[in-house]
């Protein structure tokens, strides 16, 4: 009979979930267990719980494990006694509180400020299950894990789990903008209703909150780097402050991007020198005003001196005197500063991909102790695949953190699913040499090289107003694995991709085999029907939406694609090497050497660090002509796989879900052959050179593609 419930309720549950799914819920669905035998085993395990502690952050994670186990266990889960059998017990652990005398210190000890421990143990014949943390922040993520857990259906039975993020600031960047139009946003608009906070309080921010805290993210920068110096008034701090509250039992702390030259547009001072000591005044003034308003306030992310950005150098001044300036400012409240490291100057002939290092290697140890410098994964930026920026293993005394981009500015935006894992995992695998040994660059961002022990990962948020946050369903895994591999940047992008699946489509492992192989293979897709074989930056101008290799003219030389490819009648990429712009010196010399010569460098970055003849044989036998064709065909042949892999799996989604993705893919295909169109009748006029066999010819003249306008393209910067 009890079997013949559960089956009932199974089915119940699978035909509410096949009838509507917008995508609101992310990972989060906490669906009915539909593995009755688990289900059974779910059941007895936990048929109370006992949650102690009363504050903001455990009235969450009550909330949180009311809601997750009566979905999953399709019934109320009542509140237990401490003497009850397969109690769920669930408090911080402390000096005599009632969980210290049931677990033993060496359980909880090393466990930090926001590490959990979750334990099947025995105490006086009846099972409990224990999930325990030095402070509630770390409660919370044992609760989300727990829940994870149930989603993915694992075995309970004996838990002996510790988990300790490597990372401690794990943060979003959403850069949105004060009018709610976020840059390089595909998912409508800011999530941020600056109108009408700090009264109305949309209970997405609670959401928002939520999913972030299952993932381990605890930060969140609210507005755009490039930025606006009114976020800094008073009646803005109260809705950052209305925010700031939703968010503290979450474990979210708030920062801001402070617009260096606000003290002219603000506190209409004639100077935002860092040097002058009105400005410091001005600076520690708004900075104390700030934390009057959220005494657990973050810090500031700061875009200094790029891309028209007002900062030091406007005075004469280095990066180092403005970090250090709002440094201090925020230092006695414990705040920190995030500098930027993405800098190139229009007035620098050099090579863009060294200023960077030319500019803060020298300035190495010359930053207070609060400051981090935020420097994105590549040089470039945010290509579909780049080597690691050369920051990465240069500097040794100054905390480096990482930059990644979730939203896919040059990934196909809004339309491609393209699962960012892979890429992450290649950058953070990457090996600095630093040490002479290996020192990979998650090792670097994590103070285990360097000896730092402020460490952070940033990612630049994919999240919008859209019903479903992301606009493409699949926007989530990369909002997902960045919270993941932040916490933990050894879990594997195949792992997490499975559990992401588990919760986002259900545990039909058919279904999930299938998705889980689309994801891991899109990235290297894209990278090879927009810029394989190191080709990088030939996106359309300004919206960086499709392609254009043809791109020469704009307003900076390094904005336009030709300063990139290089092509000519010759050969094709740019010569980095030391008889080039020897960029590839920058790297230490074991790497160095590697990527300088053309038979050793790895040829996903050949054309990334040499010019490169049309007629050179590579490791396929291929000539490089032939082998950037093939590339290209293949691109467009494996997202023509993934529409076949996903309409083979239509009876394991649901129907919402399943049309959207399948006419996002479709759009993938139509745009996978524009790039590969666009692509080849553009080099073909340099390499002069037929398509080789299995390479089909391009739809059009190169002259259609290059007269293709997208002036309404979303996400593009708009004018402030
Ligand atoms: C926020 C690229 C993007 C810009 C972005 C900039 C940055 O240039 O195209 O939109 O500006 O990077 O990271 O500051």
């Amino acid at each position: 009979m009890h079997k013949f419930i559960y089956c009932f309720s199974f089915f119940l549950g699978t035909f509410f979930q096949s009838i509507a799914e917008d995508g609101y819920r992310l990972w989060l669905r906490y669906d009915l267990v539909n593995n009755p035998d688990l289900l059974i085993q779910y059941r007895e395990q936990i048929q109370s719980m006992l949650i102690l502690g009363e504050n903001a952050s455990m009235e969450a994670v009550k909330n949180e494990l009311q809601l997750g186990l009566k979905g999953l266990l399709g019934k109320d889960i009542p509140s237990g006694l401490l003497t009850d059998n397969h109690l769920l017990l669930v408090g911080t652990y402390g000096p005599n509180t009632i969980l210290s005398e049931r677990l033993t210190p060496n359980e909880t000890e090393n466990l930090g400020d926001e590490g959990f421990s979750i334990l099947t143990k025995e105490i006086d014949g009846k099972k409990i299950i224990s999930i325990t943390a030095l402070h509630d922040t770390g409660v919370l993520y044992g609760v989300f894990h727990f829940l994870r857990l149930l989603q993915t259906q694992q075995d309970i039975e004996n838990l002996n789990i510790q988990s300790i993020p490597k990372i401690k600031v794990r943060i979003l960047n959403h850069w949105d903008n004060l009018d709610r139009t976020v840059e390089r946003g595909y998912a409508g608009f800011s999530i941020w209703n600056w109108h009408q906070l700090p009264e109305f309080i949309d209970q997405r921010y609670i959401d928002y909150a939520r999913a972030n805290a299952s993932i381990g993210i605890n930060a969140s920068v609210l507005t755009n780097v490039n930025a606006n110096a009114l976020i800094l008034r008073p009646d803005y701090l109260e809705k950052v402050k209305a925010l700031a509250d939703v968010f503290r039992p979450y474990g979210i702390k708030v920062y801001l991007t402070a617009r260096f030259s606000a003290p002219i547009e603000l506190g209409k001072m004639e100077t935002a020198d860092p040097l002058s000591e009105d400005v410091q005044s001005w600076w520690n003034e708004k900075v104390k005003e700030i934390y009057e308003f959220i005494p657990d306030f973050g810090g500031f992310v700061v875009k200094a001196n790029s891309e028209g950005q007002p900062g030091p150098q406007n005075y004469g001044r280095t990066h180092a005197d403005g970090a250090n300036m709002l440094a201090e400012a925020v230092a006695p409240y414990g705040g920190f500063i995030m500098w930027r490291a993405f800098v190139y100057s229009n007035e620098d002939p050099d090579d863009r991909h060294k200023q960077a290092n030319n500019e803060f290697v020298p300035l190495d140890g010359k930053f207070k102790s609060n400051v981090l410098i935020q420097v994105k994964n590549g040089a470039i930026d945010f290509q579909p695949r780049e080597p690691f920026h050369p920051l990465f293993g240069a500097l040794e005394k100054t905390p480096v953190m990482m930059e990644f981009q979730i939203t896919q500015e040059y990934l196909g935006q809004g339309t491609h699913l393209v699962y960012l894992g892979p890429l992450f995992k290649e950058v953070l695998d990457s090996d600095t040499y630093m040490e002479g040994r290996e020192s990979t660059v998650g090792e670097i961002i994590d103070g285990s090289i360097t000896g730092q022990s402020i460490t952070a990962m940033a990612g630049v948020a994919n999240i919008g107003s859209d019903r479903n946050w992301t606009s493409h369903p699949f926007g989530q895994a990369n909002w997902y694995v960045f919270g993941r591999l932040a916490w933990d940047y050894d879990l594997s992008a195949e792992a997490i991709a499975a559990e992401w699946v588990k919760q986002t489509f259900g545990n039909d492992p058919g279904m999930g085999q299938v998705v889980e192989s689309i994801m891991l293979d899109s990235r290297e897709a894209v990278v090879n029907y927009m810029t394989p074989l190191g080709l990088h930056h030939i996106m359309g101008a300004g919206h960086h939406y499709g392609p254009g290799p043809w791109v020469s003219k704009m307003s900076r030389a390094e904005w336009t694609s030709t300063y990139y490819h290089r092509a000519d009648s010759l050969g094709v990429g740019f010569d980095r090497t030391s008889t080039g712009t020897d960029a590839i010196n920058q790297y230490h010399r074991q790497i160095a050497r590697t990527f300088e010569s053309i038979n050793h460098c790895p040829e996903k970055y050949l054309l990334w660090f040499h010019h490169v003849p049309w007629h050179q044989p590579l490791a396929s036998g291929n000539t490089l002509w032939n082998e950037i064709c093939l590339h290209y065909q293949k691109g467009v042949d494996q997202v023509a796989g993934f529409v076949d892999r996903w309409q083979n799996i239509q009876d394991s989604i649901d129907e919402q879900r399943y049309h959207h993705v399948l006419s996002l893919l479709t759009i993938q295909l139509k745009e996978a052959r524009w790039w590969r169109d666009a692509c080849l009748a553009y080099f073909q006029t340099f390499s002069q050179l037929p398509f080789p066999e299995g390479v089909e010819a391009p739809l059009n003249e190169l002259k259609y593609y290059e007269s293709l306008q997208y002036p309404y393209a979303p996400g593009i910067r708009p004018k402030w």
